[in-house]
């Protein structure tokens, strides 16, 4: 085995269960098949046993798709309370091991602000995760910006993260082949169509010009932008348009994760486009296993002093860990 330079490793997209959360669901997104599910629920023995065997020493947690973002006000506002409380008490009983990213009641921006206000300056989390489309709407929808102004003003990051595409979408990109292929519609494309156009559709919001120092987290390396992010700085740069520098903001504001894409051309990619500094380590337990996370980061082509910033040392930072 390739030994990785000796650092802290902390893992930034590691998934959770609520239970009471959960009851509001139906089918897949009320749990995943067996193991999964048996994983997902676990906030002790065999999660920590599986973060030793990778060597991952600290995971910052999150509720799985589609956490609070289907939920409406009237119960969302006090259920994601709850969640939040019942994850920081999990943190508490390993609190060298656990951080938190918080479940916010979207479909209340104001109440979803001052719960991130909460989360941030009494339980001590590091920003909140927003998964996928937010009650039928893409978030970068004015109601929301309430949100990105809070974040702001703490100084925390928002994470972006796939969750189911729209059943429109669904139906019609997908349906031909979702019964053969039901993953083309999650992990294999679906999630990333959907989570790389909601980011887009931050930038063309002029969100950020509003909110300069907001800061957006996306997994899956970029969930395809770093490859693209030429091509679309190019075409948003032609005339007969709004002006916007489109690479500006992607790589002033936003930062990328390694989760459940571990390929060495496109991490590559993603560091000549966005550079070393805005790329974190996670790994998208338990949808992927920690090891070959590890592993292939340990023997990727790049110089120890770079696998630091990613294993830790940029999460130390914009997560103040
Ligand atoms: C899921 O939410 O079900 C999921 C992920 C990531 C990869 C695979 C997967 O969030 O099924
Ligand atoms: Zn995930």
């Amino acid at each position: 085995m390739l030994l990785k330079p000796k650092c802290p490793v902390i893992a930034i997209e590691e998934h959770y269960w609520d239970a009471e959360l959960a009851s509001h669901f139906t089918g897949i997104e009320a749990g995943r098949p067996g193991e999964t599910q048996r994983r997902l629920d676990d906030l002790g023995a065999l999660r920590l046993k599986e973060m030793d065997d990778a060597g991952i020493d600290i995971q910052v947690l999150s509720h799985g798709a589609p956490s609070t973002q289907k939920i409406g006000a009237d119960i969302a506002v006090d259920l994601a309370r709850r969640v939040n409380d019942r994850l920081h008490q999990a943190i508490g009983r390993h609190p060298t091991r656990f951080a938190g990213f918080a479940a916010l009641p979207t479909a209340d921006a104001k109440a979803a602000a001052d719960e991130l206000e909460r989360c941030v300056t009494r339980l001590g989390f590091k920003g909140a995760m927003i998964h996928g489309l937010a009650h039928g709407k893409f978030i970068d929808n004015r109601q929301f910006w309430p949100i990105y102004a809070r974040a702001e003003q703490l100084d925390v990051p928002i994470y972006l993260h796939p969750s189911l595409p729209h059943a429109a979408v669904a139906d019609a990109y997908y349906a031909d082949y979702a019964q053969q292929f039901p993953m083309v519609v999650r992990p294999a494309w679906g999630y990333t169509v959907e989570t790389a156009t909601t980011a887009i559709r931050m930038v063309l919001s002029g969100v950020f010009e509003s909110h300069p120092r907001l800061k957006i987290i996306l997994g899956h390396l970029g969930e395809t932008l770093p490859f693209l992010v030429w091509r679309i700085d190019q075409a948003l740069a032609r005339p007969g348009q709004k002006s916007l520098s489109f690479r500006d903001v992607f790589c002033n504001n936003f930062y990328i994760t390694t989760s459940g894409n571990f390929s060495t051309p496109a991490l590559l990619c993603c560091i000549m486009e966005m550079g070393i500094d805005r790329i974190l380590f996670a790994v998208d337990w338990p949808f992927v296993e920690n090891l070959p996370a590890t592993q292939w980061l340990a023997t990727t082509p790049i110089c120890d002093e770079d696998k630091v910033k990613i294993l830790s040392g940029n999460s130390k930072r914009l997560l103040r860990m």
